[in-house]
């Protein structure tokens, strides 16, 4: 058993493994210098051989438990038919949502579009340095798709004024999504995937009264669907104010927490196996502050089963040898 595994199944609290959002990508010159001739980041996530290779990168460089597939939330609205391109120093950019199009597609097709993903979860765990790790797959969580497709950009902090107008529309399109994650989820798990992340990184910007319509109800589906398949799941509500309630609603194996929330609140209100929290800015001053920061949540979780990880992914700006000093001291810590 893998140390993810023992600690989510069997609940080990001395173990600490570690990974960490977005540990393949932006921050590591060997991906700059693969995206730079690549400058179709959606051909770029289906091209097996080289996305199995950046999945490979950062498990090559340090000591990770886990290394976590090189795609994106957005490839299922891809999948879907909707236009998604990835624009410099803007981000994503999707064309207009088109229910009647999105309502048409059917499963095969879907697949088709999508099966070089499931190849590069086959060429990664065909790899040695995988043998004793996990390998994480992941969607987007149905609300997060969501917004994205309405909003056809990121919302940085804000939805669009109209963006609730049309119930129906988004009605029907949680319902697709649904049909859609489980299927992509099935997929991953069935080439090679150990691990289910789903991202609602959006999650925040929701009223409370909202939440159980579009997050809670939609995501117990999709943690239920996940458990259905034996694979431990892993939920990221990033943002959410009450993750106590999250817990007891969702149940999720284990809750990945974000770096605005208080780890010791966490520790008094949650039993589920615990990840992540560091503030992933902390990479960015030095060597002494982060051995601080890390050992607090070290400190405050180490009667609690816990994988380390960070509060949101590593930022491009981030030097590969303050992740190699995290990793180290993470590692020697006990
Ligand atoms: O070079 C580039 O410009 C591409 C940058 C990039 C990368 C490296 C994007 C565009 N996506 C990814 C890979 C990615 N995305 C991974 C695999 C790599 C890894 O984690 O090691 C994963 C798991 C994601 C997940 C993802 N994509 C999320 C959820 C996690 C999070 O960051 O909150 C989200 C919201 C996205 C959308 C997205 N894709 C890319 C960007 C820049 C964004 C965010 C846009 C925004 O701010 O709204």
């Amino acid at each position: 058993m893998t140390p993810i595994q023992q600690c989510i199944i069997k609940k080990k609290i001395n173990l600490k493994p570690i990974w960490l959002m977005r540990q393949a990508g932006r921050y590591l010159p060997e991906f700059r210098k693969i995206r730079k001739s690549n400058t179709n980041f959606i051909k770029l996530c289906l091209n097996s051989n080289l996305s199995s290779k950046i999945t490979l990168q950062p498990i090559k460089r340090f000591d990770l438990d886990a290394a976590i597939v090189f795609s994106d939330i957005l490839m299922v609205p891809y999948g879907l038919g909707q236009k998604v391109e990835f624009k410099k120093d803007f981000g994503p950019k999707l064309n207009n949502l088109n229910l009647e199009e999105i309502s048409k597609i059917e499963e095969i097709h879907f697949l088709k579009k999508l099966l070089p993903i499931y190849k590069l979860i086959e060429k990664v765990n065909k790899n040695k340095l995988i043998s004793k790790k996990d390998t994480i797959g992941f969607v987007g969580a149905p609300w997060t798709l969501l917004v994205y497709m309405i909003n056809q950009c990121s919302p940085k902090k804000k939805l669009k004024e109209n963006f609730f107008k049309d119930k129906n529309l988004i009605k029907k399109t949680l319902l697709i999504l649904e049909k859609f994650l489980k299927i992509h989820i099935e997929n991953q798990v069935k080439h090679g995937a150990t691990i289910i992340q789903i991202f609602d990184s959006w999650a925040g910007l929701l009223e409370d009264k909202n939440l159980p319509d579009y997050i809670y109800g939609p995501t117990l589906n999709l943690v239920n669907f996940v458990k259905s398949l034996n694979i431990p799941v892993i939920c990221f509500p990033r943002g959410i104010k009450n993750y106590k309630e999250y817990c007891k609603i969702v149940k999720p194996d284990v809750i990945s927490i974000d770096y605005k929330i208080n780890p010791q609140q966490i520790r008094k209100e949650i039993d589920i196996v615990v990840q992540g929290g560091l503030d992933p800015k902390i990479l960015l001053t030095d060597k002494e502050k982060l051995k601080i920061e890390a050992k607090k949540y070290l400190e405050i979780f180490k009667d609690h089963p816990y994988i380390f990880n960070l509060g949101h992914g590593v930022l491009p700006e981030t030097d590969p040898q303050m992740v190699d000093y995290l990793i180290k001291f993470v590692k020697s810590y006990y």
